[in-house]
């Protein structure tokens, strides 16, 4: 990668199902850019800010009794989503800084639409009164069978109320990932997260490169 520091602000999102490596790759991927002179800010989906980490924590708790509906599970996902975007990832890509996001609104469509079974129009209407307009300029799809990923989630600490999702659940969300890939494939790059970290990170410094070129001319 060649040094410069003039870019304009891009917001990439790192997608995929359970424990296929989001965290551990967006933090390679921080310090390639970094290397790089870009400023780089790392969030997530949900959270990212006080107010939606507090929705998050609603909303990947187990509850003792009461089932959380779908359509509550999908206002809440969105009430985080709109709270970000206007606070956090708003602001900084008019700073010009790289937005470098675990989970966006493909989450939403492939665990709540695919998996939960909801119309993706009701998340279509959200996402227009929810993100101002924002979209991943680049959204890599990390992409590893069920078993893998959640083998690697389980095996580093305790279920969250999503973890505990039978395999079915999981296999629709991976569906889901995957049908968005085809559907945008300029936007959308799918990485096989099921092969050795070092050949999976290899994979993102090609992307990238690609991305700062493109940035670059652009
Ligand atoms: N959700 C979220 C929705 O339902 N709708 C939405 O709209 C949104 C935004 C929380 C939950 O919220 C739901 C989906 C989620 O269930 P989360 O915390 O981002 O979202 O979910 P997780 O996928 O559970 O995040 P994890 O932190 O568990 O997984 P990561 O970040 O994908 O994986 P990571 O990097 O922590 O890696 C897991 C382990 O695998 C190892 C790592 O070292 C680590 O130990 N690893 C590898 N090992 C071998 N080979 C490789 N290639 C490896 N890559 C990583």
């Amino acid at each position: 990668m060649s040094n410069n520091t003039k870019h304009l602000g891009q917001f990439i999102t790192f997608e995929g199902g359970e424990g296929v490596g989001k965290s551990t790759n967006i933090e390679f991927c921080r310090q390639l850019l970094e290397q790089q002179g870009i400023d780089v800010i790392v969030t997530r989906e949900p959270g990212g800010t006080e107010i939606a980490e507090i929705i998050r924590e609603e909303l990947l708790k187990k509850p003792h009794d009461e089932r959380m509906c779908d359509v509550t599970e999908l206002l809440l996902v969105f009430a985080a989503r709109a709270q970000h975007i206007e606070a956090l990832v708003k602001p900084a890509l008019e700073r010009g800084s790289w937005v470098l996001c675990d989970r966006f609104t493909d989450s939403t469509i492939a665990y709540q639409g695919y998996g939960r079974g909801l119309e993706l129009s009701l998340i279509e209407q959200l996402r227009s009164i929810a993100q101002l307009g924002i979209e991943a300029n680049k959204t890599f799809l990390l992409d590893a069978p069920v078993d893998v990923g959640m083998g690697r989630a389980r095996a580093r600490g305790p279920a969250d109320r999503f973890e505990v999702e039978q395999l079915d659940f999981f296999s629709r969300v991976r569906e889901g990932f995957l049908a968005i890939a085809e559907q945008s494939p300029g936007r959308v790059q799918l990485i096989n997260a099921g092969q050795a970290l070092d050949l999976v990170q290899a994979d993102l410094e090609v992307a990238l490169t690609q991305l700062l070129s493109q940035a670059e001319k652009g």
